[in-house]
């Protein structure tokens, strides 16, 4: 489903308003000054940049939701805009046959990333890599922090037209849970757990990933996605704080250095791989090393994660 000469069309969504902290509006520019575009032509591939997308920030005249269902779900119609044109992004560059690197920003964006390639490839398996599930629905979050939610607005639990901003989705094939992979979790709201389970979505938790390992974690993951385009969706909090450790919310107990990378790499291997999220890198947390050292990471991720190879 991808084209040749492999062409790889990047999108920078330096969004904030998905979650509080300031700060992930640098992880697209800072990936590129770290080198992103010649890691991509070293392996091969044709890039087309197409910079960072602009962002409105949230205006005190924008819709609001529905005050009993939804009232606390912060920045809804900001973020549900950009989700939009995030998902005719990744739209078009899927449709033209590109591999679609989206650049984060906080992971609210992943409603539009994925809900774009959806459009494009309606059998997309998606691979969710990270230590929280965001699936909470609005009325259950306790945070309010759309970051908290994609996953719930990409499997339907949240009805778009209710929500201002995101009427769109309706456009757009639901993710229906067998297409649905977690890897990484280990901070799960309640509620979340509950729908988890009534939904009876696929998780490899970090204690499945002591239990099987990574690599029987990933030919799992393998098993349940076979035949589908792959899209991954990696929140860098899945990883160790002690290799990433500028990012909102870090959670000890995460992916080692090693475990990180042969989750893409086996993810690579696999030839289905047609886009990737590299979401929740807060340059703007933590101290420059610390910094430094979690921007390495990502970027070290998205080039095994695009054909990088050790031997
Ligand atoms: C919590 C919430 C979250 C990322 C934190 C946390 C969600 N479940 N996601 N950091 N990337 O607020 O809904
Ligand atoms: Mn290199
Ligand atoms: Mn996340
Ligand atoms: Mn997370």
């Amino acid at each position: 489903f991808l084209k040749s000469p492999k062409t790889c069309s990047v999108f920078g969504v330096p969004m904030v308003y998905g979650q509080p902290n300031h700060g992930t509006d640098y992880g697209p520019q800072m990936l590129r000054k770290f080198g992103l575009r010649g890691e991509l032509e070293e392996l091969g591939w044709t890039v087309r940049d197409n910079g960072d997308i602009a962002i409105d920030p949230p205006h005190e005249n924008d819709p609001k939701p529905d005050s009993l269902l939804s009232g606390k779900t912060k920045n809804c119609y900001n973020v549900g805009k950009v989700c939009q044109a995030v998902h005719e992004l990744t739209f078009y560059a899927a449709s033209e046959g590109n591999f679609a690197l989206t650049l984060g920003g906080d992971h609210s964006i992943g409603a539009g990333t994925v809900a774009g390639i959806l459009k494009a490839r309606p059998n997309t398996g998606v691979i969710w890599v990270d230590a929280h599930a965001d699936i909470n629905t609005p009325e259950l979050s306790t945070s309010g922090n759309m970051h908290g939610m994609p996953v719930a607005f990409l499997t339907r639990l949240v009805e778009p037209t209710l929500f201002p901003g995101w009427d769109w989705l309706e456009s757009t094939p639901p993710l229906h849970p067998a297409q649905l992979v977690y890897i990484g979790l280990r901070d799960v709201d309640p509620a979340e757990r509950k729908i988890l389970k009534d939904l009876g979505i696929t998780c490899f938790t970090m204690q499945h990933v002591d239990r099987y390992g990574i690599a029987g974690v990933m030919e799992r993951t393998f098993d349940q996605l076979y035949g589908r385009p792959l899209h991954c969706s990696y929140d860098i909090d899945a990883v160790d704080p002690l290799h990433a450790p500028s990012t909102g919310t870090a959670v000890r107990g995460g992916l080692t250095f090693r475990e990180a990378h042969y989750l893409v790499e086996a993810v690579s291997g696999t030839g289905q791989l047609g886009s990737l999220d590299m979401v929740e890198v807060n340059p703007g947390l933590g101290s420059e090393s610390e910094n430094k050292e979690t921007v390495e990471m990502a970027l070290a991720l998205i080039d095994s994660a695009m054909g990088s190879r050790i031997l």
